[in-house]
């Protein structure tokens, strides 16, 4: 007799940052800005579980305050975290904002900006410590260049592992997950795809700490399938956290609402989510996606409601996916009558 697998539950989140006030590099904002406890209010009132930090979203002008200063405030959050029933999935170092990383953070040039880079990460481990999460993700957002001769690739490799290796070393615990994303606000960065992340975690002192992020986004615009980078990352057991979202095309990162563009590679991330057992491991399914810049006021939180509920959707059709079929099609290889019948499973017929 086989036991019963209880289908997985899945848990939610999403960062301040979700809640965005349209501005694009061609416009000014057209909405105003919420507070973070209205944010945090929101996020408990429509039922997500989780929120995603960044270390300055955490503790506001992280740079200019004193260990003490940040001690005290992350404490607060906590606190505030504790009495909402919330907890903190991540905390990302901001290290793309600074005039100290203008060309790069951790692989910049500049001694100084590394080193800026790598004191301003353990500040962030130490806050991710005390609002209770053990996991670091490095958006490598500056990681790059404009111009492949401005930096070297190997040394950038070795500055990328000696930071990586710094932040593992300063807690125990923490682990670290790699966000990639082949360009934008670089045009070429070091760290494109998950294989790279994983590679680079591999050259670390301890890989086992390493793991990795996917976004949709971001795997689409490297020209890949997010569903084979959920495949691939969990493969070696190290998707830790993931961004939903969709994205049209080779351009600018869009963050749209998960599926709003490619309803089928949304169905496809879920298939491999499923297949994989994302989240029994306490993972969370967190959406970095934006409202449409002409998104009213009164619906600038619709884009995350919409993105959960497109997930469970998704669920439900992976689920009812007649996989009898769909085998009795790949082993005749009539891949012809599979495509009609997910075309026709996501129709609803
Ligand atoms: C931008 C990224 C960004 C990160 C966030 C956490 O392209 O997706 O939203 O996920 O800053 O590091
Ligand atoms: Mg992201």
């Amino acid at each position: 007799m086989t036991m019963a697998i209880k289908p997985q539950t899945y848990r939610f989140c999403f960062g301040p940052w979700n809640i965005s006030e349209g501005a694009d590099p061609y416009g000014p904002t057209t909405r105003p800005t919420q507070s973070f406890d209205w944010k945090l209010a929101k996020l408990k009132e429509l039922g997500f579980d989780a929120m995603m930090f960044h270390d300055d979203d955490a503790v506001p002008d992280v740079d200019s305050k004193s260990d003490a200063q940040i001690t005290k405030e992350a404490k607060e959050l906590r606190k505030k975290l504790k009495d909402a029933g919330i907890a903190a999935e991540i905390v990302a170092p901001r290290l793309w904002f600074s005039p100290m990383t203008i060309d790069g953070a951790y692989t910049s040039n500049d001694p100084k900006a590394r080193q800026y880079a790598i004191e301003r990460s353990l500040r962030c481990i130490d806050i991710a410590k005390i609002i209770g999460s053990d996991l670091i993700v490095l958006w490598l957002a500056r990681e790059g260049t404009y111009l492949r001769e401005s930096k070297n690739g190997k040394r950038s490799v070795e500055y990328l592992v000696q930071a990586i290796d710094k932040m593992l070393a300063h807690d125990k615990k923490i682990r670290i997950a790699i966000e990639p994303k082949p360009n934008e606000p670089m045009d070429i960065a070091y760290i494109p795809t998950i294989g790279h992340a994983l590679a680079l975690a591999s050259l670390t002192q301890e890989p086992k700490r390493v793991g990795a992020l996917i976004e949709t986004a971001h795997a689409i615009l490297a020209g890949l399938d997010p569903a084979d980078e959920i495949d691939f990352a969990m493969s070696f057991g190290k998707l830790w956290s993931l961004h939903l979202n969709d994205q049209n095309g080779l351009k600018f990162d869009q963050d749209k609402p998960f599926g709003s563009n490619n309803l089928r590679l949304a169905f496809n991330q879920v298939r491999a989510l499923e297949r994989n057992g994302y989240g029994r491991r306490g993972e969370f399914v967190a959406f970095d996606v934006h409202p449409f810049r002409t998104t009213k006021v009164e619906h600038t939180v619709d884009h995350l409601v919409n993105s959960r509920r497109t997930f469970l959707k998704l669920v439900e059709k992976v689920r009812t996916f007649d996989e009898p079929m769909a085998q009795k099609y790949i082993a005749d290889r009539n891949y012809q009558a599979l495509d009609q019948m997910v075309i026709e499973h996501l129709l609803g017929q």
